[in-house]
């Protein structure tokens, strides 16, 4: 790997310090865009052009307040259940107060640990050597735990609130727009950064199959939703280089060179409140510092692509399967995004649910009841999609 800024190991204290100028300056920058609001729809039913315009142009998109009070509470409680049960360290099969761990039952495995303030990934090989240059990293306090949950994977059938979260109808006409009707899914993904302990994430680009497509294009690999269960801000959030998604691959540790450290010059912090979300293009440059802030955040990943950007696509998984997604596995995998706005329905019967144009004749079939819980819903991710 070509890492060109050494690793650099700060104090908590001098870490956030050397954050301060940076931050202040990419907060203003970052409400320069203009690219946030709630999710609004035109006379004809459609989603503002000038919210798909400011996506586009800076390939992502700040969507304000939209979790009800009662879904964040919901979303809240569900993360804090997961963490309460999670395994007292990533070898053991028993969580802190002695009980069998939360998630066992699954295939793959829902915890992801990270050593507190460290850079797992920067600089190496790993996620296909996404990550190419190393991020300044900062010692923890004297009391601080070992390890640190960094994620959950396969939320749908970790956390219910977060499969209603899933068929919100406001998003998913997000997706719609954005990818076309016959939109297919990715992954679902908590990112857990605690105040004093979550680990950066070094700086990358999301996407490993179609960068040198010939018919590439600034929507290629597709884009995350990123729902904020807390604040999320300039110390404790995902940076990114607004419209760098349309530049093809970026040479970032050039960028690193240019800065003279991880605070790249032309990133802006993705700032928002809780119950808002992000629409993040996978394409666009982007990372996360260590948190040495006071305040945590909690985000909810779940990933979209255009489906003739997987269509009969064979990839090998970071786990090393390698999967074909042919019509079946699509299916298979689609028939979350029905399941889900089921659930909602239940849940919020006042809501239109939306319309999934792919499993339109099939809603029967993908009711939310005990029987697509053991049946679809249970190891769904083994089906996740990847490009
Ligand atoms: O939430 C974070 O800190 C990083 C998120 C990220 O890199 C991603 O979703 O690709």
């Amino acid at each position: 790997m070509n890492d060109v800024v050494a690793h650099i190991t700060l104090s908590a204290e001098e870490h956030a310090q050397s954050m301060s100028t940076y931050i202040e300056d990419g907060e203003r920058r970052a409400h320069e865009l203009g690219n946030r609001g709630p999710i609004r729809f035109d006379v004809d039913g459609n989603l503002e052009s000038r919210i798909l315009d400011a996506y586009w142009e800076h390939g992502f998109y700040v969507f304000e307040d939209v979790l009800r009070d009662s879904e964040l509470s919901d979303l809240r409680e569900d993360v804090a259940r997961m963490l309460d049960g999670a395994p007292r360290d990533p070898k053991s099969d028993l969580d802190t107060k002695g009980r069998q761990a939360l998630g066992r039952e699954f295939s793959r495995e829902p915890y992801r640990w990270a050593r507190p303030l460290s850079d797992p990934l920067g600089g190496t090989s790993k996620n296909k050597g996404r990550h190419p240059s190393a991020m300044h990293e900062a010692v923890p306090a004297q009391d601080a735990p070992k390890w640190t949950v960094q994620n959950l994977h396969g939320n749908l059938h970790l956390m219910e609130s977060t499969l209603r979260l899933y068929g919100h109808p406001g998003l998913l006409a997000v997706a719609e727009a954005v990818l076309g009707a016959d939109f297919v899914p990715y992954n679902e993904v908590t990112f857990i950064k605690e105040p004093g302990l979550g680990p950066s994430v070094a700086w990358h680009q999301d996407g490993t199959t179609h960068w040198d497509s010939d018919d590439w294009d600034a929507g290629a690999h597709g884009f995350n939703f990123m729902t904020q269960l807390y604040p999320s801000t300039a110390a404790n959030c995902v940076w990114a280089i607004p419209g760098s998604h349309k530049q093809g691959k970026v040479d970032i540790p050039q960028l690193v060179k240019d800065a003279g450290s991880d605070r790249i010059a032309s990133a802006v912090p993705m700032l928002c409140e809780a119950g808002d979300a992000f629409i993040m293009n996978r394409q666009i440059v982007h990372g996360s510092f260590a948190n040495t802030s006071s305040e945590r955040r909690v985000t909810l990943n779940a990933g979209f692509f255009p489906r003739k950007r997987i269509q009969d696509m064979t990839v090998t998984h970071l786990d090393g399967r390698v999967v074909t997604f042919d019509d079946h596995h699509i299916h298979e995998r689609s028939r979350m995004i029905q399941i889900g706005i089921d659930a909602r329905r239940q849940r919020y019967p006042d809501e239109a649910p939306f319309h999934y144009a792919p499993l339109a004749d099939e809603v029967e079939e993908n009711r939310w009841d005990a029987e697509t819980r053991r049946s679809v819903v249970k190891d769904y991710n083994l089906r996740d999609m990847y490009i």
